[in-house]
């Protein structure tokens, strides 16, 4: 049987990774990954796939319109999954001018890469394709205690990581509206699962945990966050690129909200329960209220109706699983956290 082939941009991150490994596993498509290999990528997230005939990797740049160009001449895609970003928002605060290189001036020649593409199928062909952009539910801004985002909430980014998304956003629009470009947008919350960097939210607490290292929670913890497992925003984007209407934006979420105490709380509980190495008083007792975070959104949720009436699809991990899986998930694999923790900027941030 003959699948599709599709550039998944950023397929060594956290969630192309998890992307490379859903469409590979499950023979849905030939995946060809793209990826520069930036700090946040690791080569090791997608070993589980690396032998397969339906896994190609090219390092390259998004920004590098040569290479890009080369990459769709070579690869002749149906389809752009484009996931290839800088990730982080206190990265964002202390060094913006590499997020609007990558996450505006990457995708804008992304785009003309794949527009110049598209322009040279035939009739038939260029109907099939799809550019699928990748992006985050902070293009909305914050919300107060009540509401959800729906995919027609004004944009109102806060952090230059989220201005940077939302930019790219537009972008994906204007090539849809003005080239007729077959676009598609997905505006997803919280990821969380294995293969997740220890710089973010719930892979720094497991770890900082275990090595019995503080806690930082921004604030007084009270901001939340609507998590997702990566496994279920995975499935939802091939979805999406299958069976989204052109133009057209999905919220992706799994009506599971959390306060961060909350989830730096569950995580303490559950190595309390699953390791024999606690702290006197348990791993809670390592948390540290520290300075907020500039800017710092309170509440994130997302109403997904859209792409469960429209598409089908539904989250299927609940949290209270999902979340035990996942700390287990880094207890039985320090192979794929250790040589980061070895990196000088997490041993910065995790005092080692
Ligand atoms: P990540 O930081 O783990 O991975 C990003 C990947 O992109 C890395 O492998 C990196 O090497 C690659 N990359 C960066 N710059 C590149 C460039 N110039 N050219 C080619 N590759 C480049 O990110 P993630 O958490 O997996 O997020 C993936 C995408 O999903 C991003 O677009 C992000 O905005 C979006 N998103 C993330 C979340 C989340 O919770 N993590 C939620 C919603 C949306
Ligand atoms: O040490 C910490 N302490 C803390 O309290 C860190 C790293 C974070 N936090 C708070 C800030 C947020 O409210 O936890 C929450 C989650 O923080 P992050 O893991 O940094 O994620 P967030 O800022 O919410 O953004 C993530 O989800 C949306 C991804 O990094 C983005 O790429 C995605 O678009």
């Amino acid at each position: 049987m003959s699948v599709p082939t599709i550039i998944v941009t950023g397929g060594a991150g956290f969630i192309g990774s998890a992307v490379c490994r859903y469409l590979v596993e499950n023979k849905l498509a030939h995946v060809v990954n793209v990826d520069v290999l930036t700090y946040a990528a690791n080569l090791t997230s997608v070993a589980p796939v690396e032998d397969s005939e339906l896994y190609s990797f090219v390092q390259a740049d998004i920004c590098d319109a040569e290479a890009m160009a080369e990459v769709f001449k070579k690869y002749q895609p149906q389809g752009v999954m484009h996931l290839a970003a800088e990730s982080h928002v206190d990265r964002s605060i202390t060094g913006a001018q590499q997020f609007i290189q990558t996450n505006v001036v990457g995708t804008a020649v992304l785009l003309d890469a794949a527009l110049a593409h598209w322009r040279g199928l035939s009739e038939e062909e260029a109907e099939k394709f799809k550019f699928l952009l990748v992006s985050t539910d902070e293009v909305y801004g914050s919300l107060g205690e009540e509401g959800l985002f729906e995919e027609v909430t004004p944009y109102d980014p806060s952090s230059p990581y989220s201005a940077s998304k939302a930019a790219s956003d537009h972008l994906a629009i204007a090539w849809h509206r003005t080239y007729g470009l077959p676009i598609v947008i997905s505006n997803c919350s919280n990821n969380y699962g294995p293969y997740h960097f220890p710089e973010k939210l719930i892979p720094l607490i497991i770890l900082n945990a275990l090595h019995h290292k503080e806690l930082p929670v921004y604030g007084d913890g009270s901001n939340v966050r609507d998590w997702l497992f990566v496994d279920d925003h995975a499935k939802a984007l091939w979805t999406i690129l299958q069976t989204g209407r052109l133009g057209e934006k999905y919220n992706v979420g799994g009506r599971n909200e959390r306060t961060n105490l909350e989830v730096v709380e569950t995580v303490c509980g559950l190595l309390d329960e699953m390791v024999d190495t606690a702290p006197e008083g348990g791993h809670a007792s390592l948390i540290k209220f520290v300075t907020d975070r500039p800017g710092h959104d309170a509440r994130y949720a997302i109403d997904a109706t859209k792409l469960e009436d429209e598409l089908g699809w539904k989250a299927e991990e609940n949290f209270d699983s999902g979340i035990k899986a996942t700390v287990q998930w880094y207890l039985e694999n320090e192979s794929w956290w250790r040589p980061i923790l070895e990196e000088k900027y997490a041993g910065e941030r995790l005092g080692l």
